[in-house]
């Protein structure tokens, strides 16, 4: 898969060549490439944004130098790719998002600033604008790293272990289960036994049950839309005798 990520901050996606998607981009994987809006600027100040039309507050991204990165992106890449832009105002990121992405051989990040990017920008590339979550962010770079990283994991090859990946806690609708490694004994808290017990189907219960208590404590709403087993009831049943 190629990614071409566009923004005035093209420093911002250095974290990209780290940890598990920088070696997706060592193993030839990936392909991602970062661009200076300011280049496809056409003024000597190489401006990028101005004045809201209608007035108000701050200023607005100006719609040529998007226009113009992307069509040069197309020229030297051969494919126009599906463009997105990251956006309080688009639709959520989800892992069917994540994973519909992931089926793209050509992604284009287009990241905004201040009060946002001229709305034609997205109309006329027929861009997919994704939102990362309901909190304010400064900019579209984290969000776009984000959306690359979530993509990047449905990509096969780039997850070292793709049960990993197929029994992630989201793809099965529930918080992952508590984790433990070596020592046995950190700060005076014990390993609980059952993981010690060599006994795989007590310990594939109460990973299952740990799941469930995790779920129903900090995720109802996950708990709510997961399909559960008749088993995963009965589990469920126990943790409300439990207090
Ligand atoms: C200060 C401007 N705000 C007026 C109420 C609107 C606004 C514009 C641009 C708020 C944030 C941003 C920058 N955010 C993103 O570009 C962004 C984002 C986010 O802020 N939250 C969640 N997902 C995303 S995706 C892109």
């Amino acid at each position: 898969m190629r990614i071409d990520l566009v923004s005035i901050f093209p420093d911002a996606f250095a974290p990209l060549r780290q940890s598990v998607v920088g070696k997706a981009i060592e193993h030839g994987l990936l392909e991602i490439h970062a661009h200076d809006l300011r280049d496809y600027a056409s003024d000597r100040h190489r401006t990028t944004d101005d004045e809201p039309y209608g007035g108000g507050p701050g200023m607005v991204m100006k719609a040529e130098p998007f226009l113009r990165a992307v069509a040069a992106i197309e020229a030297a890449s051969g494919s126009r790719g599906r463009v997105i832009v990251p956006s309080p105002q688009g639709r959520a990121l989800t892992p069917a998002v994540a994973r519909s992405l992931a089926a793209e051989a050509h992604l284009v990040f287009l990241c905004g600033h201040y009060e946002g990017i001229d709305e034609r920008v997205p109309l006329a590339l027929r861009a997919d604008e994704v939102s990362i979550g309901d909190y304010v962010l400064t900019g579209g770079e984290l969000a776009a790293m984000v959306i690359v990283d979530a993509t990047a994991r449905f990509t096969p090859g780039v997850v070292g272990d793709a049960a990993s990946v197929a029994g992630d806690s989201f793809a099965a609708g529930l918080l992952d289960y508590p984790h433990y490694t070596r020592p046995p004994v950190v700060a005076g808290l014990d390993v609980p036994a059952v993981l010690l017990s060599g006994n795989h189907a007590e310990i594939a219960r109460w990973r299952r049950k740990e799941a469930l208590r995790r779920t129903l404590r900090r995720r109802p709403d996950l708990l709510a839309a997961a399909d559960l087993s008749p088993a995963d009831r009965r589990l469920l049943e126990e943790l409300a005798a439990e207090d």
